[in-house]
């Protein structure tokens, strides 16, 4: 079976927001891989640029004109290779020339596109024969900050962690059900709910950070109880759009509060402690490595996982190992542009015993392979959603995954505590 790529196939196609993306066909003499890029909305300063100026369009002249050429006739199989040639076509360090998310597209699909030649699965083909664990899935259930507008929460996100599920597909039947229960809460309380969800399919109501949180407790114990197994709750702050450099403090709009590095640090603290998070992602804006190590000494039983801390950029992750920032990473492709570069990411978040979370965007599309690449990479968390057409491809594929291995398939080990 030969994995030598003959052609690169590149369109513009659209993101669940509508926005413009860009769709990579790689195809080998014996197969064919697929993937589409997807787009933050609360995006890390640190993350790669997004496309060349001219966006989409100017990307798709730059796969024909430039990258095509240098990447057919390499073997898919050598993906190293194919993300090299990327780096080095594009020639700077931010992939301003050719687009991170062309860089992204083009990683995905031949990776893909190798497995499909040797007649593998995408988490067949990158984890091999032993790739047998789900990830427990981290759900979005409602939406505040940056992902909606309005009288909303502060806090960004509010997540339900089914971590005591014992299969993939009760976990999810899980978050389906504390979203939906959330709704008939939020019916009651707040007369102005319209039903509203945000891109990542989570609630949208005009209610407080302490009401979302009460809220998602009570919908957390209820299904918990129900299903028999625990369901654990989190939040993203995603602080960096929170914090206003000026004034030197993490403005609550909604709440009508200003809060210092220290208070912040209190609130979180409190938050974790009254509502027994276990999982706290952002809660600090991401130049302040020092409050990160500084909560992460502080919490026993709570993930801190950086996002826009990090951004899936192994640099970045030596300045946080280094003070002891963070116990969990998020990882998102598309941050940083390549697998290599994510593998790279990964392997050094594991030598250190940071837990891996790997995560869809806002703005996504139907694309799967993040469901392939938890299983693939022995993530123990996948935040992907839990209800709208972008995170369901997701989850559904993780039931296929989950299917196909029948009696070998096992949640993955999170270490919660
Ligand atoms: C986040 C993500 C996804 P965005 O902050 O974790 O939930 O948001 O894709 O907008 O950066
Ligand atoms: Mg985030």
């Amino acid at each position: 079976m030969s994995a030598i790529i003959e052609d690169i196939i590149a369109r513009k196609v659209f993101n669940n927001r509508g926005e413009e993306t860009i769709e990579v066909d790689v195809i080998t003499t014996n197969g064919f891989g697929r993937a589409a890029a997807p787009a933050g909305k609360s995006r890390g300063k640190a993350e790669m640029v997004y496309y060349p100026q001219g966006g989409v369009d100017q990307a798709l002249k730059k796969i024909d004109e430039l990258i095509a050429p240098e990447l057919v006739g390499l073997n898919a199989d050598f993906q190293e290779e194919i993300d090299g040639t990327l780096h080095d076509v594009d020639g700077s360090t931010n992939f301003k020339l050719i687009g991170g998310n062309t860089a992204f597209a083009i990683s995905l699909a031949n990776a893909e596109a190798a497995a499909n030649s040797h007649g593998f699965l995408l988490f067949q083909f990158l984890g091999g024969s032993t790739a047998n664990a789900l990830p427990y899935p981290l759900g979005n259930t409602i939406s505040g900050g940056q992902h909606t507008r309005g009288k909303t929460p502060d806090i960004q996100e509010f997540l339900a962690l089914p971590h005591g599920a014992d299969s993939f597909l009760e976990a999810a039947t899980a978050n389906a059900q504390i979203h939906r229960r959330i709704a008939d809460t939020l019916r009651k309380k707040d007369k102005l709910f319209s039903g509203g969800k945000s891109d990542e399919g989570a609630w949208i109501a005009n209610i407080g950070d302490l009401n979302a949180l009460e809220i998602l407790a009570t919908a957390c114990e209820e299904v918990g109880n129900e299903m028999d197994f625990e369901c654990g709750m989190g939040i993203d702050v995603a602080a960096s759009s929170l914090w206003k450099g000026k004034k030197k403090a993490y403005v609550y709009e909604r709440e009508g509060k200003k809060r210092d590095a220290g208070e912040q640090l209190e609130f979180i603290l409190e938050l974790i402690k009254k509502y027994h998070l276990v999982y706290v992602e952002d809660p600090f804006h991401e130049e302040d490595y020092e409050s990160f190590a500084e909560i992460t000494k502080k919490v026993k039983e709570c993930l801190i996982c950086g996002d826009d801390l990090f951004t899936t950029n192994n640099e970045r992750l030596n300045q946080g190992l280094k003070l002891g920032a963070a116990n969990a990473i998020i990882i998102k492709v598309n941050q940083i542009g390549t697998l290599t570069d994510a593998l790279e990411t990964i392997e050094n978040a594991k030598r250190n015993a940071y837990t891996l979370v790997i995560a869809h965007r806002s703005g996504d599309t139907c694309d799967w392979h993040i469901a392939h690449l938890a299983v693939a990479l022995k993530c123990p968390i996948i935040k992907t959603g839990i209800v709208e057409g972008a995170r369901i491809a997701k989850i559904n594929e993780l039931i296929r995954v989950e299917h196909f291995l029948g009696d070998r398939a096992r949640m993955a080990e999170l270490k919660l505590f």
